[in-house]
This record gives structure tokens, C-alpha cells and sequence, in this order.
């Protein structure tokens, strides 16, 4: 990993949020790949938790969100005027004194406008309650930054913190996606927390689709925002740009 890093041998992808209500592209999430001459195309998740334990994550953090930044600038200048970026912040890399100073770095570096991007963040970050965390998730917001709460629901789900900060969306895991046609138990929670979620006004991403079945299910419950395997894995930048052409030639 550490080598990685040093040669640049880690990469990006960028998987699409698509707005089945309006039939459109809503957002896309920076995801990062590490595809070793050795190692193969390592599992993401274990690079992540390896990462977490090395400290690593904090540089690939700060890379991440740099380049992610930087390229979906460029694709607004051109294919995409107005897409949207979400990036996954660690929960190391909130702790870091200096976060809300990078992330104004990152933007003033890219021109990608505060209001493009949403940082991700998971429960398990609140759950300390520590002031530091919740001033730095308000300078954000102050900025323009969104905020989205990632994998909800299978960690500290405290409702008290949606109170405490601003969040606008919740990300419904995809643990509770993946059984939903055939357990009753992962619909009911699916229902409660998109009830939730309408009543405090928070936007609700769905993730993990991946069959048609489970699509329509979401649909009926009036959930728009899906991201899975259903409409797209997560796409390297090429493939991204040849998805945003085809999808602005789609809309015309
Ligand atoms: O923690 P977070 O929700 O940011 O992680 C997203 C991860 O989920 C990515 O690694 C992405 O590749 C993966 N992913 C995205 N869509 C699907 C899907 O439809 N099914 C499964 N099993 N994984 C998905
Ligand atoms: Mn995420």
C-alpha cells in the first residue's frame, strides 16, 4: 500500500446516483480501486479497513478528495455543467485539526464549487460526540458543503445527531436493500426510515440496488435516488466521460 501510493498505482472510479423520478444523472461517488501487478484487483473494502489500521488512510483520504475534486471540475467545465460529487471522509480524517482548511483548500485548488460536492460520512463518527467534530461538520456547512450520512443504519443510529448538524441525506445500506423483496423485517425498516427521513426533510439515496425487483419496490415507496449494480458499477474516469456524453446526448 505504501508503495502504491508512492508510484500512484491507486486509482479512481466514480459510480453514478441516478434520479429515477426524473430519469437522470443525480450525482456520482468517488470510489477508490487499487489494481496490483501482484495483488490483482484488491477487494476495496479490505483495502479500506487495511488502510484504517495502517494510517494510510489518512494520505488516501487527502488524495481522494483532491483528485475527485479535480476531476469532476473538469468534466463540469465540459461533458457536465452541473454534476455533483460525493467523496467519502474518514473518520480519521475528521479528527485531523487541519480537515476543514483542506477541504477549502481542495476546493479553491479544483474551482469545483462548495455547492457540488457532498462529503460522506458514516454514524460511528458522531458517536463520541465530540464538539471538535460536530464545529468541523458546521464550518462544512457554512461553506456550502452537504453533508450525507453513508451506510445509515447499521451503525450508532442515534437520531439525536440529525438534530445536532446539518445533514441533508441519509444513505440507506445496502444490508437492508439486498433481502427486501422476500424479508418483510428489511422493508418495514426501509419504510420507517424513508418516513423519517420525508418528515425531517432529508434526501434519501438507496444503495446496493441490484435487481429489477428490488428497483420497483423502492419506486413504489417513493424512493428516487438508487445507486447499484442495477444502473451501473462504479466506472473508471474514461468510461465516466463516455457515460456523461452519452447521457447529455440522452437528454437532447
Ligand atoms: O461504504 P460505501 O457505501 O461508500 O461503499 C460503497 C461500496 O459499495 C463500493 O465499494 C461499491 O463498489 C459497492 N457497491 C456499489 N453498488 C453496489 C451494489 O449494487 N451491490 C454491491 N454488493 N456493492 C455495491
Ligand atoms: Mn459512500
Amino acid at each position: 500500500l505504501r508503495h502504491a501510493l508512492d508510484r500512484g498505482d491507486l486509482e479512481l472510479y466514480f459510480q453514478p446516483v441516478v434520479d429515477i423520478a426524473g430519469d437522470r444523472l443525480a450525482s456520482i461517488e468517488a470510489l477508490i480501486r487499487w489494481n496490483d501487478s501482484v495483488l490483482k484487483a484488491v477487494d476495496p473494502e479490505q483495502l479500506i479497513k487495511v488502510a484504517e489500521e495502517t494510517g494510510f488512510i489518512l494520505p488516501i483520504d487527502k488524495w481522494v478528495l483532491a483528485e475527485a475534486c479535480v476531476q469532476v471540475a473538469a468534466w463540469r467545465t465540459g461533458v457536465a455543467p452541473q454534476l455533483q460529487l460525493s467523496v467519502n471522509v474518514s473518520n480519521a480524517h475528521f479528527r485531523s485539526s487541519d480537515l476543514v482548511e483542506s477541504v477549502r483548500g481542495v476546493l479553491a485548488d479544483s474551482g469545483l464549487p462548495a455547492a457540488a460536492l457532498t462529503i460522506e460520512i458514516t454514524e460511528n463518527l458522531l458517536m463520541d460526540d465530540s464538539v471538535q467534530i460536530l464545529d468541523r461538520l458546521r464550518e462544512l456547512t457554512a461553506m456550502g458543503v452537504k453533508l450525507a450520512l453513508d451506510d445509515f443504519g447499521t451503525g450508532y443510529s442515534s437520531l439525536a445527531y440529525l438534530k445536532k448538524f446539518q445533514v441533508d441525506t441519509l444513505k440507506i445500506d445496502q444490508t437492508f436493500i439486498r433481502d427486501i423483496a422476500t424479508n418483510d423485517g428489511d422493508l418495514a425498516l426501509v419504510d420507517a426510515i424513508i418516513a423519517m427521513s420525508k418528515s425531517l426533510g432529508l434526501t434519501v439515496v438507496v444503495e446496493g440496488v441490484e435487481t429489477p425487483e428490488q428497483l420497483e419496490l423502492l419506486k413504489a415507496r417513493g424512493c428516487h435516488l438508487i445507486q447499484g449494480f442495477h444502473f451501473s458499477h462504479p466506472l473508471s474516469v474514461d468510461e465516466m466521460t463516455e457515460y456523461l456524453a452519452d447521457e447529455k446526448t440522452g437528454l437532447n
